[in-house]
């Protein structure tokens, strides 16, 4: 009896020191809670034996000692001894037998990240290996280990080989250098540059550790609007420092680099990439910022964008530009990742154009270090874009992948949206480029065109907020970039499941409605902000809420309504032959799935056709019908969201239960609001009533209308 009240004060003392704030996030190693399980572990772990002769190594052995001690609840002892259920870690160079039981071709597909963990026996006891080619295989075999502990699978007779689809796994941080973060709703930038390089923060630590649990290898540290103070020597200091805490997680830092840096800084007068003085202050740059952080990964560059300087400055082309970069980072093996979001504000053509008419006459002509960025679709980051129109179009360049992590348009850090679905919807889509083999996963991979080089970023939804990244469930979507850039056959569903079970809970019942929620809830948000095809109808500048009616930026393609065209016969941009023409960069076989308003998918159809309210779709509602139900189950969808988590409170901590059941509030508020402001103003070009049965707004356009944030986040 006394042992009893003794465990159940030990479990009480544990259970609240530990708060559940989220910082851990999917790396929380709580003690297994099935009891059968966790005896089986036991038995099957009892020490770690690793050549820990590198940071790496040693890395990946401190992981797995704290994981496995907090996942067993007992001390893992690394020992040089070999007994039954040591987890044996070691390159081949360390444990020569490896040779005999992998064979070299098998060794050879692990390349330089890849890993191998098996079961064996070896000097006659029962034991687990990881293995790979490098150190970081290593260090990646050691987390997914834990993650089978975590997610609670067999581990009894592993034979795990696993490899990256993408060689370039990065995070673009939109971090300015006052820790302001562009677009960011999770507090400052976890980067406090005041204090570096002197006081190492526990987060970088910690980030790091996140990051290479899910294979993400490179950071890139700033703003794609660049502040070229970055490159100066101070501050390259502290990038150096930073640098240094990452480099035993087998992360690079990258930077952006302010395409006029050359003038800023550098007391030139031009920042012409032609201009020998340029290219050699270029040149010495990469030289120094290499001495003092020898695995630099390279630069990321916004060039000729919204007002962003760059080559086109000087009569030159994005890939002049881009080469000059190139060719200073190439002698130190570095890269540069060149982005094409780029839109100008002299030309009238239609905004979706713009990217693939600058750059597809490009292709062929750029360096092989140099890699396009392409953001997933042709505006910008939409609840739902096609998938854009340069992947496929330019063979003979690499093509990296932008996603958007922070949730610029999909409701903030407010609202539950996990951007699996969405993510890889972009992926699967198959560009017909070729007869086979061109989904956009295998143009951005590079096996559709056997590039080497190949890269996926997600823009960062991280900051300095306890939980990293503002919502709870804003964590699963930086997860799921690594996941995915690491294994793009992944399902959404599959990354989703392992995360709810490393972060909240192995409860099956508990898992099953979780995922649920997340996998509807990229379409819920879709439903009740931007339904069948509309895009770009959000508030001016910081991009809060709805405002499809606004009319008055500087350039017509920021307006709402040049995205929707809204008047009295319907509404959507036409973007066919008869219209902008857009649809012509495509392949023929992907113009036919969206040329015809009959046929185009519900869920484009305004990306690509003005279609009249009374229009029948293939439902047999019209159009009017059909966008009023969507709005309308969108805000009924966030209330079933609201219900399914309030039934969880069972079986997770307080904290998060109270946390997210208070932002699923403020969504429902929020998709009603979108709701009705929404169908309200697309009404006075319909003239139609919303349809009998459904909650009448509760407040007029004009109130809506007038509603103003100027300190909304941005
Ligand atoms: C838009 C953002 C803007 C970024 C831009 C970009 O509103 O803050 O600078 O994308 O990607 O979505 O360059």
């Amino acid at each position: 009896m006394k042992k009893l009240v003794i465990v159940i004060i030990g479990i009480f003392l544990y259970t609240s020191v530990i708060a559940e704030d989220g910082y851990r996030l999917w790396l929380r190693y709580n003690t297994i809670d099935n009891a059968t399980l966790l005896q089986q572990y036991r038995l099957q772990i009892t020490s770690i034996n690793c050549a820990a002769d590198n940071d790496i190594l040693k890395a990946a052995q401190q992981e797995l000692q704290t994981g496995l001690s907090g996942l067993l609840g007992r001390e893992i002892p690394a020992q040089k001894a070999v007994t039954n259920g040591t987890i044996l870690m070691g390159l081949p160079t360390h444990l020569p037998f490896i040779h005999q039981l992998v064979d070299d071709t098998a060794l050879a597909r692990l390349g330089e990240e890849g890993f191998i963990i098996r079961t064996i026996r070896h000097e006659g006891k029962n034991v687990t290996l990881i293995t790979g080619n490098k150190e970081a295989g290593i260090l990646y075999g050691a987390f997914h280990f834990l993650r089978l502990l975590q997610t609670q699978q067999p581990i009894t007779s592993l034979n795990i080989s696993s490899a990256p689809k993408i060689h370039l796994r990065l995070l673009n941080h939109w971090d300015n250098l006052n820790r302001t973060v562009e677009r960011g709703y999770a507090g400052c930038s976890i980067w406090d540059w005041q204090r570096l390089p002197g006081y190492i923060d526990q987060r970088y630590l910690d980030y790091a550790r996140a990051n290479a649990s899910i294979g993400i290898n490179g950071t890139v540290l700033t703003n794609v609007n660049a502040n070229a103070m970055i490159l100066t020597a101070p501050w390259l200091q502290k990038v150096a420092a930073l640098a240094r805490v990452f480099r035993p997680y087998n992360i690079k830092v990258y930077l952006t680099a302010r395409f006029s840096a050359p003038v800023e800084i550098g007391k030139l007068k031009t920042a012409d990439p032609l201009n020998d003085q340029v290219q050699k202050w270029w040149k010495d740059k990469a030289d120094e910022i290499y001495r003092l952080i020898p695995d630099f990964g390279g630069f990321l560059v916004k060039a000729n964008s919204e007002g962003q300087p760059g080559p086109q400055s000087y009569q030159r082309t994005h890939a002049d530009g881009a080469n000059m970069l190139a060719d200073a980072v190439a002698p130190h093996g570095g890269i540069v990742m060149w982005r094409a979001f780029v839109y100008s504000s002299e030309s009238p053509e239609d905004r979706f154009k713009q990217a693939y008419n600058e750059f597809k006459p490009l292709d062929g002509q750029f360096r092989k270090n140099v890699l396009i960025q392409v953001k997933n679709g042709p505006i910008d980051f939409q609840p739902r874009e096609p998938f854009h129109p340069l992947f496929g179009a330019m063979p003979q360049t690499p093509l990296m992948m932008e996603y958007q992590l922070t949730q610029e348009y999909t409701g903030f850090a407010t609202h539950l949206v996990y951007l699996g679905p969405l993510f890889k919807e972009i992926l699967n889509a198959d560009t017909h480029a070729k007869s086979n083999n061109s989904s956009v996963a295998q143009i951005v991979e590079g096996t559709a065109d056997n590039h080497t080089l190949s890269g996926m970023a997600g823009v960062s939804n991280i900051g300095s907020d306890i939980n990293w990244t503002g919502h709870p469930f804003g964590q699963a979507n930086w997860y799921t970039l690594g996941r995915l850039a690491w294994d793009n056959t992944l399902t959404a569903q599959q990354i989703a499941n392992e995360w709810i079970r490393q972060t909240f809970s192995n409860k099956q019942a508990f898992v099953d409605t979780v995922q649920k929620l997340m996998l509807a809830s990229r379409e819920i948000m879709v439903n009740y902000m931007t339904p069948l095809g509309l895009h770009h109808i959000m508030g001016y500048g910081h991009h809060y809420g709805p405002a499809p009616w606004y009319n008055k930026a500087p350039r017509a393609d920021w307006n709402p309504v040049y995205f929707h065209k809204a008047d009295s016969i319907g509404i959507g941009f036409n973007r066919t032959a008869t219209g902008s023409n857009a649809l012509a960069q495509y392949q023929p076989a992907v113009q036919q799935q969206f040329e015809h308003m009959a046929t185009c998918p519900e869920q484009f159809l305004l990306w690509f056709h003005h279609v009249p309210w009374n229009y029948k779709l293939q439902s047999g509602k019209t159009l009017w019908e059909t966008l009023c139900i969507k709005y309308y189950s969108g805000v009924d969808s966030v209330r079933w969201m609201q219900r399914s988590w309030n039934g969880l409170q069972r079986f997770i901590d307080e904290e998060r239960f109270k946390q997210v059941q208070q932002l699923l509030a403020i969504q429902e508020q929020e998709a009603v609001w979108w709701r009705n402001a929404c169908v309200l103003y697309f009404q006075t070009f319909s003239n139609k009533p919303v349809p009998a049965g459904y909650e009448q707004p509760d407040h007029t356009l004009e109130y809506y209308e007038e509603l103003s944030f100027p300190y909304a986040p941005n």
